[in-house]
């Protein structure tokens, strides 16, 4: 009897499966091995078990959607995860982040750590984000604080953690499921940023759900991008938009909505800030194509 199970990773000629609750070691059929077909975690199978843990994947059902680099298919959400400090958050990246994840249609949750390395009159822009829409958990992957709430998060789903190294990743993972014992890296004092001790993408399954830890999704390049288009992944934009001209870019032009909106500290300065950076790279990059 096939059942359906999702790809997790693919190693030494063999494929590992998750289907009901177990990893199964799998080869290919014959036709696929010919054929050459590219799987990538994530990617939906249907398995023929032979014993107990072995199987050979019959079919591949179609993607919903994938990532490139690192290459992971039917992803449900991504989870930004910074460090409330050491390093401190980098709102540029997490605005970047934001943009890449709005664009693929994916939905997102905002994790801060290390919440028990600060006080909490700290100046940070957790509730900023928290307004404009995007589920925020603040959590400490030292004494627990918030690993409960976030926990529900991953049910069922296919989660990518996006953030800088150093910021915490693979230490929720541990918070999440102590059995995973991720390695995590110290935090470099001398450069505020931490070693990469993560390797090949794998999906892990925890809190009932699978998530890859990621090695290098921290920075990714707007490209493909119209600069009509960039506005729409900016959430806290949408209200604002009553500009002179429909086709205001909020940049140089008269009686814009967007800039009248900054001023009156209903956007976030940093958030038009970084909106006009990214749109500079669309552009340029629109002249390259
Ligand atoms: N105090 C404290 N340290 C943390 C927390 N989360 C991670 N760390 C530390 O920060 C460093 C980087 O963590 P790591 O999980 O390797 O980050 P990654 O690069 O994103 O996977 C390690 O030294 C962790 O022990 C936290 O919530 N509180
Ligand atoms: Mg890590
Ligand atoms: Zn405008």
């Amino acid at each position: 009897m096939l059942i359906e199970g999702t790809l997790v990773k693919g190693y030494g000629g063999f494929y590992y499966v998750y289907a009901d609750d177990r990893v199964w070691e799998c080869s290919l059929r014959g036709r696929f091995r010919v054929q050459k077909q590219d799987f990538i975690p994530g990617d939906k199978v249907l398995i023929l078990p032979a014993t107990e843990d072995k199987a050979t994947i019959e079919k591949v059902l179609e993607r919903k959607n994938f990532l490139i680099r690192p290459s992971i298919a039917n992803v449900d959400q991504v989870i930004l995860v910074f460090a409330s400090i050491n390093p401190d958050p980098d709102y540029n990246l997490l605005d970047r982040l934001l943009v890449q994840a709005e664009k693929v249609g994916i939905s997102i949750v905002i994790v801060f750590t290390k919440l028990d390395l600060i006080n909490p009159q700290n100046n940070r822009l957790d509730n900023y984000y928290r307004e404009i829409g995007y589920s925020v958990v603040n959590v400490s992957n030292k004494t627990g604080q918030g690993i409960d709430e976030l926990f529900q998060f991953f049910k069922d789903k296919i989660s990518v953690l996006a953030g800088p190294s150093g910021a915490g990743k693979s230490s929720l993972i541990n918070a999440l499921d102590p059995n995973k014992k991720l390695k995590t890296g110290e935090v470099s004092t001398k450069i505020g940023r931490g070693r990469h001790t993560t390797r090949h993408v794998e999906l892990i399954s925890i809190a009932g759900g699978l998530v890859a830890d990621t090695p290098g999704f921290s920075s990714l390049y707007l490209t493909d991008m119209k600069r009509e288009e960039l506005q729409n992944y900016f959430q806290d934009f949408w209200d604002y938009r009553n500009c002179r001209f429909k086709s205001c870019l909020h940049d140089k032009e008269p009686d814009c909505g967007i800039k009248e909106a900054v001023e009156k500290g209903l956007i976030l300065g940093s958030r038009h800030e970084h909106y006009l950076q990214f749109l500079k790279e669309v552009i340029e990059s629109e002249r390259k194509y």
